[in-house]
């Protein structure tokens, strides 16, 4: 594999900072792209600090955004091989480097993270929100590419790292699900995340990628699709609808709905909304240019308010949504028991903010 001069000197620079300290802490916001990125890092750093053993993954967020991800989490033990994360118990040490992967926001939500932490790299392909108050020691990577796993996966072969342990085997695998997931199915790659993707898709046995990355077909799933066609809102290449009431558990049909439509060519922008324990959320998926799309965290903002809305850009297309509570939209007592008048109103609520 084809790594550039800057990624090994990178490597080289940030291999020398590994070995200054006792031990490597790394922090992600659960999603596939995340874990293959934090278990390809900690081959790294055990393979350039030459010590096994001295790095720990914490994990934020949760592990079943979508049956992929829920499939890969059991399969490869994931909870075996990372904590989560606890805001109120963790504590920096000094001696420890702190990673964060995939993200580089320090006031990232869903970490809440009590006080300010200050991380020692930084290794992200979004934009470079939040890191302008950082100290100069803080090593950031940070390159506009399809995935985190990507960057890893370059930054092993910088360092010629062996795949040849079960770990090693696991991180491989994970990487390869990690572009394949974060690039729309690869559908949005870079020619850098298929070469990554390939060099890792080579480790899998036959049929085993397929069996890891296909969407399951649940009973529930099917409910949940039906009801969003039902209740389709569509102009300009917008397309908003609705599942209902769903548990928290079922919250991984939003993201597959709305990372299956966003594919196709005659869609600009999706939102998908659920009402969940009282809260309405809402996942967006848009093309780079279209009219959300010119900037989403903004249009979002906008729609629904800066305290409840987001989004950043992966790759060649947004990724967003918002969560606001129901109250917002409708007075609770007044609507106890009508969950068909709340669906309707919370329907007409979204497609009003985003068809404006
Ligand atoms: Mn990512």
């Amino acid at each position: 594999m084809n790594v550039s001069s800057e990624m090994k000197d990178w490597c080289g620079q940030i291999a020398k900072r590994l070995k200054e300290y006792s031990g490597v802490d790394i922090l992600i916001p659960f999603d596939l792209d995340s874990a293959g990125g934090a278990l390809g890092f900690r081959e790294f750093a055990q393979h350039v600090r030459g010590e096994p053993n001295s790095v720990k993954i914490y994990y934020a967020g949760d592990q079943d955004e979508s049956s992929q991800s829920r499939n890969v989490f059991s399969e490869f033990k994931l909870a075996s091989k990372m904590e989560k994360f606890d805001s109120t118990t963790y504590k920096q040490d000094p001696k420890r480097a702190v990673v964060f992967i995939d993200f580089c926001n320090p006031k990232d939500k869903r970490f809440g993270f009590s006080e300010k932490l200050i991380p020692d790299f930084v290794i992200d392909h979004h934009g470079a929100d939040g890191t302008e108050n950082y100290p100069e020691k803080t090593f950031i990577l940070n390159e506009a590419i399809g995935s985190a796993s990507t960057l890893v996966v370059e930054m092993l072969f910088a360092v010629d790292y062996k795949f040849d342990s079960n770990d090693a085997m696991i991180a491989a695998k994970s990487l390869a699900l990690g572009v394949y997931t974060d690039t729309l199915e690869l559908l949005m790659a870079y020619m850098r995340d298929l070469e990554a993707h390939l060099e890792m898709r080579r480790f899998f046995r036959e049929n085993e990628f397929r069996d890891l990355a296909t969407l399951q077909l649940s009973e529930k799933f099917l409910d949940h699709l039906a009801a969003f066609i039902s209740n389709l809102g569509v102009k300009d290449q917008s397309i908003v609808s609705g599942i209902g009431f769903i548990k928290k558990d079922d919250r991984s049909s939003m993201f597959e709905i709305a990372n299956q439509v966003i594919k196709s060519s005659s869609v600009n922008l999706v939102a998908v909304w659920a009402v969940i324990d009282d809260q309405v959320n809402v996942v967006v998926r848009s093309e780079k240019e279209s009219k959300g799309g010119k900037n989403l965290d903004t249009f979002l903002k906008k729609c629904f308010g800066s305290r409840f809305a987001g989004g950043r850009l992966v790759a060649d297309f947004w990724q967003g949504g918002a969560q606001f509570p129901l109250d917002k939209i409708i007075q609770l007592w007044n609507a106890e028991g009508k969950e068909d008048l709340i669906q309707k109103q919370v329907d007409a609520f979204v497609k009003e903010k985003i068809f404006h």
